[in-house]
């Protein structure tokens, strides 16, 4: 609808068929997984990229999860989740010797689109749509109302003393009717039972935050594990530029059933959930339709989530920007 540079996931050429033709292109070191299908039959993509992707089994090298859209209308989250895939993937074909050796050690999972339906139909009804796209009253269609929030439906603290996520189908914190209840958590919350990632990123928008567990209870030591501040920097010296880092129930706001909170207890994951920014000032979720302002958003983090995949293989070492 007039957008030049955002692309949806059904249409020809969209984020579905980018993924797809990027492990179609480069079969030495992709591999297309999916993950599961979403209430409306759409598939949950991750790619995996390692040297000899198809060859080795998924999980045995030390892995970084790159997750983003979980929330529909954060479009910026799979902007800059797609410039990263694509940046390792150029830079190994451009022969860029610490990015091969890199991936001969380490194993780079990207979930691009986490809630393809939810994504989707921003495009086509409400761009400000947040949750994914179950039925909730039974009606047979998708309307104001329905969805559960993907980021409040892990099995972790799911529902917690009714404070940080909502029993009401309606709210845009809905948690489901029961922990992992949706193919979208149940396709994340299976990749990282699989692979115990040693580090993820699961982008946001917005706010400028790079938040880390637990949000499901305020007061958890910020040293709760040390490499959440090594690699994440404080807020005199962010790994992100302005992105100041902190816990999240802390930083934000109470969440519980949350992804990070999920990895970091059932995985040992060291896991982020960076809130990117709005481009310009009061844009909120609707981060400007510009290339030049997504690029600069991209810049912004890239140091950071090479430092993850860096650090992979020597996590007490963590390599930070
Ligand atoms: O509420 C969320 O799921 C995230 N914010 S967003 O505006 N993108 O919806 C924040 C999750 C971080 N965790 C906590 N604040 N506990
Ligand atoms: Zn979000």
């Amino acid at each position: 609808a007039g957008y030049q540079v955002w692309r949806s996931w059904d249409q020809p050429g969209g984020i579905r068929d980018e993924l797809a033709d990027v492990a179609r292109r480069n079969p030495q070191i992709v591999k297309l997984v999916t993950l599961g299908r979403s209430h409306q039959g759409r598939d949950i993509i991750a790619l995996k990229l390692t040297q000899g992707a198809r060859d080795v089994p998924d999980g045995s090298r030390p892995a970084v999860l790159y997750s983003s859209l979980q929330h529909a209308r954060e479009w910026i989250s799979a902007e800059v989740n797609r410039r990263l895939l694509r940046h390792f993937v150029d830079q190994w074909r451009a022969n860029n010797q610490e990015i091969k050796d890199l991936l001969k050690s380490t194993e780079l999972w990207f979930v691009v689109v986490a809630n393809p339906d939810g994504y989707q139909y921003t495009f086509d009804h409400e761009r400000l749509w947040r949750k994914n796209l179950r039925d909730n009253n039974g009606d047979g269609q998708i309307t104001v109302g329905d969805g559960v929030d993907p980021n409040r439906n892990f099995n972790e603290h799911w529902g917690h003393d009714n404070e940080g996520s909502s029993p009401i189908p309606a709210e845009e914190t809905y948690r489901g009717p029961g922990p992992a209840s949706e193919p979208e958590t149940r396709a994340m919350a299976g990749l990282i039972d699989r692979v115990k990632p040693r580090f993820q990123s699961n982008l946001h928008s917005y706010g400028q935050w790079l938040l880390y567990p637990q949000g499901w209870q305020t007061g958890t030591p910020d040293a709760d594990n040390p490499l959440y501040v090594a690699l994440g920097g404080t807020d005199a010296k962010p790994a992100i530029p302005g992105f100041n880092p902190g816990q999240s129930a802390d930083t934000l706001y109470v969440t519980n059933g949350e992804t990070t909170d999920y990895a970091d207890t059932k995985a040992g994951t060291i896991a982020y959930t960076p809130e990117l920014g709005e481009g310009v000032p009061g844009a909120g979720f609707v981060f400007p339709d510009d290339e030049a302002l997504i690029q600069a958003e991209f810049a912004k983090i890239l140091p950071f989530h090479l430092g993850l995949a860096r650090s992979a293989t020597n996590p007490a070492n963590p390599v930070s920007p």
